[in-house]
């Protein structure tokens, strides 16, 4: 693929990020992501589908609540939203080409500042979305998913979707449509619900009942749309339990497949997975993918890492080798992301101040999955992994065991089968062997 510049060259001290091995001392050089090398059954790049986080990497200068923003992104420049909007987007098809990845993940008003009324906002959005067409047409990036932002406009303060004020739901179906309709002319394979502000601050003042139902009534809506204007990608729910609201209605990916299965939603959606929201949720990632998986339900997934000491949503690029080969393990044993890949929802610290650190952050977590999947490949075709896990189940493959599974035995049965036996063997569960087949293939 080759390198889009736009009207300037932001990013001068790269060319195009390419494989080179891990003897290599580039800094701009991947030393273990080898796009089309063929790992179980198909090219790495594949089982990725990578993606950049509009927001993180190109709007949000790193202002916090102690703080305003530190990063001076050169593309931030112009007084005129329009100009900002085209330089922003000049900016991320040079950064992702010269990352060699394909794909980019965005909010409504991350391509262009809302405008002061849904009117200016749609003037906005259509003329950014032709932009962004253009540049596509050239290249090979695509949107792997749109969202809208019902977070950030103080008109959300109460929820969008599940605020007590139906002319504020209204307000956010409409901009829903809007996201809607630019996701799915740029030919996005996806769109996300995030609902940070779905959910409460106070029970005391809060009909949960009425807010649940009303956020399902407002997803179908939102479904019918696109299903109507052709859209055919999936619709992605993803759960965090807490931040910015004290309680989220997407608390983790048990309740949300429980709330889409109760509503009627399972059909059209998934759940996209961030490591985050999961340790936030007091689950390890590999758990909310499995749940997922156990569902039909996994998607796809927002890369990023917590802090052991910190309690919030530091988003901050991943690195433990460890968590991202357990991952993979599930997601390659329940048969991959299903529409979805891997959108690095992460931002480069607050003191990352260089342009050239927005290479750093995502070649090293590029490098992490690849290192990670053919590790994950010489576990599952080397090691004895598999066989492991199954043998811990043999006692189900035949016999009694295998009846139970069929459904044709009785709680009589199991009661006639135990009551012929002295005692059951104990058998070792054997965690630290099974964790030092990682640290063997690593
Ligand atoms: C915030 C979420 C958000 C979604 C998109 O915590 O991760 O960035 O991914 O709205
Ligand atoms: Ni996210
Ligand atoms: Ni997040």
């Amino acid at each position: 693929m080759s390198v889009i510049i736009g009207q300037q060259e932001y990013f001068k001290d790269v060319k195009r990020v390419e494989f080179e091995g891990r003897d290599s001392d580039n800094p701009f050089s991947y030393k273990f992501y080898d796009e089309n090398k063929m790992v179980l059954g198909k090219p790495m790049k594949d089982h990725f589908n990578f993606a950049v986080a509009y927001w993180h990497s190109f709007v949000n200068t790193g202002n916090d609540p102690f703080g305003v923003g530190t990063k001076s992104f050169p593309w931030v420049s112009s007084s005129d939203p329009y100009q900002n909007a085209y330089d922003k987007m000049d900016a991320a098809f040079e950064f992702i080409s010269k990352l060699g990845i394909n794909h980019f993940c965005f909010h409504d008003f991350d391509l262009i500042d809302e405008g002061d009324s849904i009117r200016e906002s749609e003037n906005r959005l259509n003329k950014i979305t032709s932009y962004a067409k253009e540049k596509m047409k050239s290249s090979d990036i695509k949107v792997l998913w749109g969202t809208a932002n019902l977070f950030a406009n103080p008109r959300y303060m109460n929820g969008a979707a599940t605020n007590p004020n139906f002319d504020i739901l209204s307000m956010a179906g409409a901009q829903v449509k809007n996201a809607l309709d630019v996701t799915i002319e740029l030919g996005g394979k996806n769109y996300v619900f995030w609902g940070g502000r779905e959910g409460y601050m106070s029970l005391l003042n809060t009909d949960m009942k009425r807010e649940l139902d009303h956020m399902a009534k407002f997803l179908h809506l939102a479904k019918d749309y696109a299903r109507g204007q052709g859209f055919e990608g999936w619709f992605f729910i993803e759960p965090k339990p807490m931040e910015p609201s004290k309680h989220q209605y997407d608390f983790d990916a048990a309740t949300v497949v429980g709330f889409l299965e109760h509503y009627g939603l399972e059909k059209d959606f998934k759940l996209n997975i961030e490591v985050n929201h999961a340790t936030l949720a007091n689950h390890t990632f590999q758990h909310e993918l499995q749940v997922a998986a156990n569902a039909n339900m996994l998607g796809s997934m927002d890369a990023n890492r917590g802090d052991y000491q910190n309690g919030w949503d530091t988003d901050q690029f991943p690195n433990n080798i460890y968590e991202i080969v357990e991952s993979l393990l599930v997601i390659i044993r329940s048969g991959g992301l299903q529409g979805g890949g891997i959108n690095f929802d992460a931002k480069t610290r607050r003191n990352s101040t260089d342009l050239n650190d927005l290479f750093y952050s995502h070649i090293g977590a590029i490098d992490l999955f690849a290192r990670s999947l053919l590790i994950t490949e010489k576990m599952l075709n080397n090691s004895e992994y598999s066989k492991l896990i199954e043998e811990r189940y043999s006692s189900f493959d035949s016999g009694k065991g295998k009846d139970f599974e069929d459904g044709k035995i009785s709680l009589d049965g199991l009661h006639f089968y135990a009551s012929n036996l002295k005692e059951a063997k104990l058998i070792s569960g054997k965690q630290e062997l099974f964790e030092n087949i990682i640290n063997r293939y690593i």
